[in-house]
């Protein structure tokens, strides 16, 4: 108060307000006026932010673990996950993915189980394991993407002699955030495994087992039938795209070869090419993504930050970052990403900007159609 200024005779209505404030308090009601925390932003400002963990440092402690902790029913499984360092203290990668290290020992069986949160599994090192997924063994080789959709009773078993490594993807923060959460353990340690091996892959009908460019989704609660894309396939596809192309970059997203939708309600997941000496301009997206590093190495700019990497290294792109990436030798990057749910939701934005982070393109439900991304 200034000197000049007279104190106000408190006023019935003074005292009127200041109740109504004491009284809202007491039955747990928030006047929108008084929230100054920001509700409606601009634009996404996820709590999660650009993070990077180092494959030499995954592997070192993925290593010590194996020795030292035992995988049985009630651990269920050996898992090392991405803190961001964003999120205080949650096993989050990012708002609403799940990534991790998983790692089994030879001849050790992760016991079978099924949970509502949907997950992939992209092999990382090693060989000789398989995950049993609704009774179908899946056989899992490095560079393969494996899916356990909601749901689907799953375990993991080695018959090998060495150790196995791979990334877990899992939509477990957003299903958790839908308070839809439910986990049942299986009666036995394992399911019985059929044989042959592998009968999604026998099963699958000749459609497209990737799409390059937009997968315009709809809602669909349905799953992938086919649960195991090969690295084979996989990297035909992309070389197929790049000699077709001739771009700096070429990405291609697993889908459903019955519906070309993406491969789990929930989360989608691609492999993007770098050719060598490839340089990308910075876009925008809605949607959290992880990536890692298949093969090959470079750097990204995210918001600003500059991350080098090579192969085995995994790393979060949060939400409307701006994310930019060059290669010098060449790489190829696996994701996964929550877009699904942002398209069918008609909340899938894109904005690509120009080296001087001028915006050169916009991507909105409005415009699906006229613009190609
Ligand atoms: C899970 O079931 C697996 O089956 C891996 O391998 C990671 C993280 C949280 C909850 C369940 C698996 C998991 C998980």
């Amino acid at each position: 108060m200034t000197l000049d200024e007279t104190p106000r005779a408190r006023t019935d209505e003074d005292d009127q307000l200041a109740s109504l404030y004491t009284d809202l308090a007491a039955v747990d009601l928030y006047p929108l006026w008084t929230i100054t925390r920001d509700l409606l932003t601009p634009t996404p400002r996820p709590r999660s932010v650009p993070w990077l963990w180092r494959a030499r440092v995954l592997t070192e402690l993925a290593e010590r673990a194996l020795r030292l902790v035992p995988v049985e029913r009630g651990g269920e499984r050996r898992v090392l996950s991405l803190g961001n360092p964003g999120l205080a203290g949650q096993p989050y990668a990012a708002g609403t993915l799940w990534g991790a290290i998983q790692c089994l020992g030879p001849g050790e069986t992760a016991p079978a189980h099924r949970h509502t949160p949907g997950a992939i599994r992209f092999i990382l090192s090693g060989d000789g394991v398989a995950t049993t997924v609704d009774g179908d063994v899946c056989d899992m080789h490095p560079g393969d993407l494996i899916l356990t959709p909601s749901w689907n009773w799953h375990d993991h078993s080695s018959t090998s002699d060495g150790p196995m490594l791979w990334f877990d993807g899992l939509d477990l923060p957003m299903i958790e955030a839908l308070d839809a959460v439910f986990f049942e353990p299986y009666p036995d340690v394992r399911q019985p495994g059929a044989e042959p091996h592998n009968r999604s892959e026998a099963e699958a009908g000749p459609g497209p087992r990737f799409v390059s460019g937009a997968v315009r989704d709809v809602l669909t609660a349905e799953h992938s039938p086919l649960l195991v894309y090969r690295w084979s396939d996989t990297d035909r596809e992309l070389s197929r795209l790049a000699a077709e192309s001739g771009a700096p970059l070429v990405s291609l997203e697993y889908v459903n070869p019955e519906t070309g939708a993406s491969v789990l309600p929930t989360m989608s997941c691609g492999m993007h090419r770098f050719v060598p000496g490839a340089k990308t301009l910075p876009v925008r997206r809605t949607g959290n993504s992880v990536f890692v590093v298949h093969r090959g190495s470079g750097w990204s700019v995210i918001d600003g930050q500059r991350f080098d990497w090579s192969a085995g290294d995994m790393f979060v792109v949060p939400s409307w970052a701006a994310v930019e990436h060059t290669s010098g030798e060449g790489a190829d990057l696996f994701s996964i990403s929550d877009t699904p749910v942002l398209r069918a939701l008609g909340l899938h934005r894109e904005l690509t900007l120009d080296a001087a982070q001028q915006v050169t393109g916009v991507f909105t439900p409005a415009n699906l159609d006229t613009v190609s991304v």
